[in-house]
């Protein structure tokens, strides 16, 4: 009797110490400021519709594209895009900061793509079948 109340004494200490180091994993995780945070853009009902007066090469950062238009987010968060015209759309990274790899996804009407961002910097992308589309992701 008396061992196996010592025994459960001595796993629930155990258990009470296993907890408190998860705990701290956790809290640790968490202030090292690892981001993780998901932010979504939206791909515009009406975007393929290129703005008046638009010139071939021209990008234009507007909601009307690429909503929200910039993005500012932690490194280590992710950015999932969604598609909610009523075409195919491109996500496709332009201006990268250096040594930051940069995407490309097609987007059928209610596809998503999601990315994270691990470096620090300013990111550029647009849509390579309506090239005004413009959109800016600022990680920091
Ligand atoms: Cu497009």
């Amino acid at each position: 009797m008396r061992t196996s109340l010592k025994r459960s004494a001595r796993l629930a200490i155990l258990a009470a110490a296993l907890a408190v180091i998860m705990l701290s994993i956790y809290f640790f995780a968490l202030s090292a400021g690892q981001g993780g945070r998901e932010h979504v853009v939206i791909i515009p009902s009406g975007a393929f519709i290129p703005p008046e007066g638009w010139k071939k090469g021209e990008r234009v950062y507007d909601d009307r594209y690429f909503s929200p238009n910039t993005l500012e987010i932690s490194v280590g968060d992710y950015v999932r895009w969604i598609n909610r015209d009523s075409v195919t759309h491109t996500v496709t990274s332009e201006e990268t900061p250096a040594g930051a790899g940069g995407f490309d996804s097609v987007l059928s009407p209610g596809k998503a793509f999601r990315t994270r961002f691990t470096n620090a910097g300013e990111y550029t992308y647009y849509c390579t079948i309506h090239p005004w589309q413009g959109g800016k992701i600022i990680a920091s």
